[in-house]
């Protein structure tokens, strides 16, 4: 049979690339070797063909006369976006003779790679790439940008990223949405929710901001940034005073219920109130309804772990389940995440064995404005790949300036010239996830895919896996560790894995049928992998972490004498910074807007649709302000990574802090501070 690339006309199957929970099937509408339309694939047993806009809108970023066709060398000063046509010997060549040069006066640390998941696929994203750094001997990055304090917060609970089966959670009654703008960022919870609620199910969103998530509950509960972990502690005060606990389930499935009782005796209702903004009364009737209604189910998002205090917010969401015994309903529980079902074998793709530096340095990407700026010894080349840090990164101004560093070699492999590849000495084209071989694992639903490639590569670009392949040629590495075909890469990958969940599932398998599920064993009694092998209210590891062993709330840092707490999001249309630069989804998003509460915009005589300037000792921004009550008084909100544009200041992150969070070094984006007024 012919494959998909030799076939000019046809549909497709397909899955989204996309940093996004739902991981879609998707089917892709080929005529003369174009991609003319990209849908839903009906077939896939979650996404179900429905798709968001963003990726319905795919085909005008493919072919966006913008996409980058050949790497390119710069002509003009750093950050001017000016370059000219070379090859790709040329670069490689470049690459090659600047590198070795470094590693004999510098030593190979001075090379950091910077990536993130532009890409999903897990050749593209952790894959040779990582053999190739560690041969090198490059500095490590610690890719801390996501989700990571909540991953460890919900760790220390249950053991892993392993939560309920989403499709299980059309069982459900109560379905919480928390700290998650699902509407944008996991449409199918969304969809599921929605039938549930045809069924009886109540939706409850707590949210700092009423958007479109919140505005589709049957109740919307407005909380203040980062003090979510003192609403849990709060509600579990009332569900234990009010005999709402299931004794039977916490004696037997976890530890330290005794204590935890004790424990948050302190948080009463009057004290919890006036920590969250949320009225007494509120407390009382949520905890009720969640004390009562069973099965429920809390979707925790990213919002509340993108604080100071953003892991102990999970790890402390991540016990409510257990108080009323939900684990065991069909359909009760939480999802934080659930990439522990389908996790690969990563160290047989990443080759950690391969390091050449055992000890080297390791860099948290979140410090990447103060690492190009004071580390010693310096970073002297960064080498940029599926991933936009001058739009995405914290402190974006000292990024900047680091990116301007004239002795900086700087290399970017992307499919636009973003804002970082402006900054480059080089620029590489990357080839799209429809023009690769690669495989998917969603970290919500229990689904694995494999992405076979529908059109030949854009211009000259390149696969990432292909890329690393030439720059490992290029530096003499051993061929059997980088001249390996993608379907062997996924062999070690997935084939060999001794994860008991995806036992059933190979690269064979995954050819043959669409999507593979996880063998997924119920959690309760023997799968959780917490120390004691039960739900710890009480942890002993986070003790001798240095934290409390009981959940516990401690307040946002204080930096500065700035009133406004910040919250910069993400946005429908955007992914990130991807679809910044696409003009289908600029318009569709219009502009960035500053939510702000008519009680403040009064104080500061701004009305809706004015200018409005908010600034701190790290940057300013000039937004459109949108006036109401979608935010309490204190909050202000916007939303999306936007492009530069000339004449605008809308970078975000040039006012989002690099501090890290309290767990895994996580980012704090949602917890910096800005003083506010009507731009004149
Ligand atoms: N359309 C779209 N979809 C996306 C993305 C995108 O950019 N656009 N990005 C993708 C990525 S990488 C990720 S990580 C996910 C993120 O998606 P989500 O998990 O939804 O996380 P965020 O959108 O960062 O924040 C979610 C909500 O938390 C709220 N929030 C902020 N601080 C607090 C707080 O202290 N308490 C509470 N209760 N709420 C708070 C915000 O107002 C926001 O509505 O989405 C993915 N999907
Ligand atoms: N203020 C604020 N900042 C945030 C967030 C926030 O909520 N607020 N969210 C944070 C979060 S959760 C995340 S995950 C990060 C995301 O930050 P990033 O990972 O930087 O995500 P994107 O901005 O989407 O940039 C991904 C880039 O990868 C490129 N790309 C796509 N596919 C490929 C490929 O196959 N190969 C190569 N070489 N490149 C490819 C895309 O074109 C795009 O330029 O941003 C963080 N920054
Ligand atoms: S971005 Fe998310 S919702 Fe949109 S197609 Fe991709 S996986 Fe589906
Ligand atoms: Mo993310």
């Amino acid at each position: 049979m012919l494959s998909y690339i030799e076939q000019p006309d046809g549909v497709f199957k397909s899955v989204c690339s996309l940093d996004c929970p739902d991981q879609c099937g998707l089917l892709v509408h080929k005529e003369k070797g174009k991609i003319v339309k990209v849908e839903g694939d009906p077939d896939h047993p979650v996404t179900k063909g429905s798709i968001c806009n963003k990726v319905r809108h795919m085909t005008e970023r493919l072919y966006d006369p913008k996409r980058l066709a050949y790497p390119m060398k710069r002509v003009g000063p750093k950050g001017e976006g000016r370059f000219e046509r070379i090859t790709w010997d040329e670069a490689i060549e470049t690459i090659k003779s600047r590198w070795m040069k470094l590693i004999e006066s510098a030593g190979p640390e001075s090379i950091l790679p910077y990536s993130f998941y532009g890409n999903m696929g897990l050749l593209s994203s952790e894959g040779i790439d990582r053999r190739f750094f560690h041969q090198l001997g490059a500095s490590l990055l610690n890719r801390a940008i996501c989700s990571v304090a909540g991953s460890f917060g919900y760790k220390y609970t249950m053991g892993g990223s392993f939560g309920i089966d989403p499709e299980e959670t059309i069982h459900s009654k109560l379905i919480i949405f928390w700290g998650i703008n699902a509407v944008s960022t996991n449409m199918h919870q969304v969809t599921i929710a929605q039938k549930a609620r045809k069924n009886g199910a109540k939706i409850v969103v707590i949210d700092v901001h009423k958007n479109q998530t919140g505005r589709m509950a049957d109740w919307f509960i407005p909380i203040l940034p980062g003090t979510d972990s003192a609403l849990a502690l709060g509600m579990m005060h009332i569900l234990f005073k009010e005999n709402y606990e299931d004794e039977a389930f916490l004696e037997k499935y976890s530890v330290g219920y005794e204590e935890l009782k004790e424990h948050v005796i302190q948080y009463d209702p009057e004290t919890v109130s006036s920590i969250t903004g949320i009225p007494v009364n509120d407390l009382y009737t949520l905890s009720r309804m969640y004390g009562k209604t069973s099965p429920s189910f809390i979707r925790i998002g990213n919002g509340i772990q993108h604080h100071d205090n953003g892991g102990m917010n999970v790890r402390t969401i991540a016990c409510l389940p257990a108080i009323t015994g939900q684990w065991l309903k069909k359909g009760g529980g939480a999802i934080k995440g659930n990439s522990g079902y389908l996790q690969h074998d990563s160290e047989a793709l990443t080759r950690p064995d391969l390091l050449q530096v055992k000890s080297a340095r390791v860099i948290n990407m979140n410090e990447i404005g103060r690492a190009l700026l004071e580390l010693d010894p310096p970073v002297k080349s960064m080498f940029v790949y599926n991933s936009n840090p001058a739009v995405v990164a914290p402190e974006g101004n000292k990024v900047r300036k680091g990116l301007a560093r004239e002795d900086l070699f700087t290399v970017v492999h992307d499919l636009f010239l973003t804002e970082t590849a402006a900054y480059a000495d080089l620029v590489l084209p990357a080839s799209s996830s429809f023009e690769n071989t690669d495989f998917y694992t969603s970290y919500w639903h229990h689904y694995m895919q494999i992405q076979k490639p529908v059109i030949e590569k854009f211009g000259e670009s390149k696969s990432n896996v292909e890329l690393f392949r030439m720059l490992a040629k290029a530096f003499n590495m051993d061929p059997a560790l980088f001249n390996v075909s993608e379907e062997e890469l996924i062999r070690q990958a997935v084939d060999q894995s001794d994860n008991p969940y995806i036992q059933g599932i190979s690269y064979d398998e995954l050819s043959k049928h669409d999507f593979v599920k996880a063998d997924v064993k119920p959690l309760f009694p023997g799968n959780l992998p917490t120390p004691s092998g039960k739900i710890e209210l009480y942890s002993e590891q986070m003790k001798s972490h240095g934290y409390p062993a009981l959940p516990t709330y401690s307040p946002l840092v204080e930096d500065g004498d700035f009133p406004f707490l910040f919250v910069p999001g993400p946005n429908h249309n955007f992914l990130n910074s991807t679809f910044s630069h696409n003009e289908k989804h600029t318009v569709l998003e219009k502009q960035p807007r500053l939510f702000m509460n008519d009680k403040d915009a009064a104080m500061f005589g701004i009305e809706d649709g004015d200018l409005a300037r908010v600034w701190n000792d790290r940057g300013e921004c000039e937004l459109t302000a949108a006036v109401g009550n979608t935010v309490l008084p204190g909050v202000l909100v916007t939303q999306g990574l936007w492009a530069d544009t000339p004449g605008t200041k809308q970078l975000v992150n040039s006012l989002t802090p690099d501090r890290l969070a309290d767990m895994g070094g996580g980012a704090v984006f949602f917890s910096g501070r800005v003083k506010l007024e009507k731009k004149r």
